[in-house]
């Protein structure tokens, strides 16, 4: 059987002498900013990682070869194809995408599968899935994800245009530690607090580091949730996120967008209500994420 992963040389030399690599997901290129914003912001995510002395890996599907480390020509590429023509891969659609030779932006979910697969332990995003707010069913399949593949994921807590409380207890029950990253409660994605619990403060990369390499030494099959705050200045005033998100929601609901399509739908409708702040705010976090996420790999590496 052929390898079922395509790895850029670069990263599959780095990954071979143990140097640090961060995974970075492609959905919010596709399905979470509009163009040139999506491109723009994936260049500086993989910036970031480079200046915290990481290798970034962007993982996407590419007319059906699951790619580790797409080049800046494919991000472009990827950024500018018409919206629904590009699949938004969770675990669901991995399987389809490939088969069909179908181009796919990988979720947090899609994501961590790949990085798994690779060997790379490291992912940086903005705001992982959860449960939907007035659709307790909806329960993202990062999630269980999260419950099932050992991977660190750095991410500002879940997306606000989710029920976090909910949320926190599906991870729970997953068995998911949730790392607040200089932070003594769950930042909610734009906006830095909120007054739920996570489960352990770090101060530093290092200690973030210590925690999955416990979890590795334990055997841990599960993955690490490091929620790191939206930086000062660029948050968004939790009142009229919260008034944004709330209409957006009731929006949602009267049009009928349920499923795979409800994510978009809510981030972008937040944005147009909140006349681009709650962009400026998600992609500040993206790339204080990416930053933080390399600086975690590199840690690692030093083991
Ligand atoms: N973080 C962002 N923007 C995004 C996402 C995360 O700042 O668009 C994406 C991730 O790929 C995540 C997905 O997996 O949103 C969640 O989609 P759903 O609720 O359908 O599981
Ligand atoms: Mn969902």
């Amino acid at each position: 059987m052929q390898h079922p992963l395509t790895i850029n040389p670069e990263v599959k030399s780095a990954l071979d002498a143990g140097r640090p690599v961060v995974a970075l997901e492609s959905t919010l290129i596709t399905h979470g900013l509009p163009y040139p914003r999506n491109v723009e912001t994936a260049l500086a995510m993989e910036a970031a990682v480079r200046e915290a002395g990481a290798l970034p890996a962007t993982i996407a599907i590419l007319k059906g070869d699951i790619t580790v480390g797409i080049s800046s020509g494919d991000i472009e590429a990827l950024a500018q194809m018409p919206p629904g023509s590009v699949r938004k891969c969770s675990r669901r659609d991995l399987a389809i995408a490939t088969a069909l030779k179908q181009d796919g932006a990988t979720t947090v979910a899609g994501t961590m599968i790949v990085a798994q697969m690779a060997g790379i332990k490291v992912f940086a995003t903005g705001g992982i899935g959860g449960v939907h707010r007035g659709q307790p069913q909806d329960v993202s399949a990062d999630l269980i994800e999260l419950g099932r593949s050992p991977v660190a994921v750095v991410s500002s807590g879940a997306k606000s245009i989710l029920d976090l409380p909910l949320t926190l207890e599906v991870l729970e029950s997953q068995g998911v530690p949730i790392l607040g990253y200089r932070t003594d409660v769950l930042p909610a994605f734009y906006s830095a607090r909120t007054d739920l619990p996570i489960d352990q403060r770090v101060e530093s990369a290092a200690e973030a580091a210590a925690i999955i390499r416990a979890a590795q030494a334990l055997g841990a099959q599960h993955g690490i949730l490091i929620a790191a705050p939206v930086p000062q200045g660029r948050e968004l005033n939790a009142e009229a996120a919260e008034a944004a998100i709330a209409r957006a929601t009731q929006e949602a609901e009267e049009a009928g967008i349920s499923g795979k399509d409800a994510t978009p739908f809510l981030l972008n409708r937040v944005s147009e209500l909140t006349n681009g702040a709650s962009m400026t705010a998600n992609i500040a976090l993206l790339v204080n994420n990416a930053r933080i996420a390399g600086e975690i790999a590199l840690e690692l590496s030093r083991s």
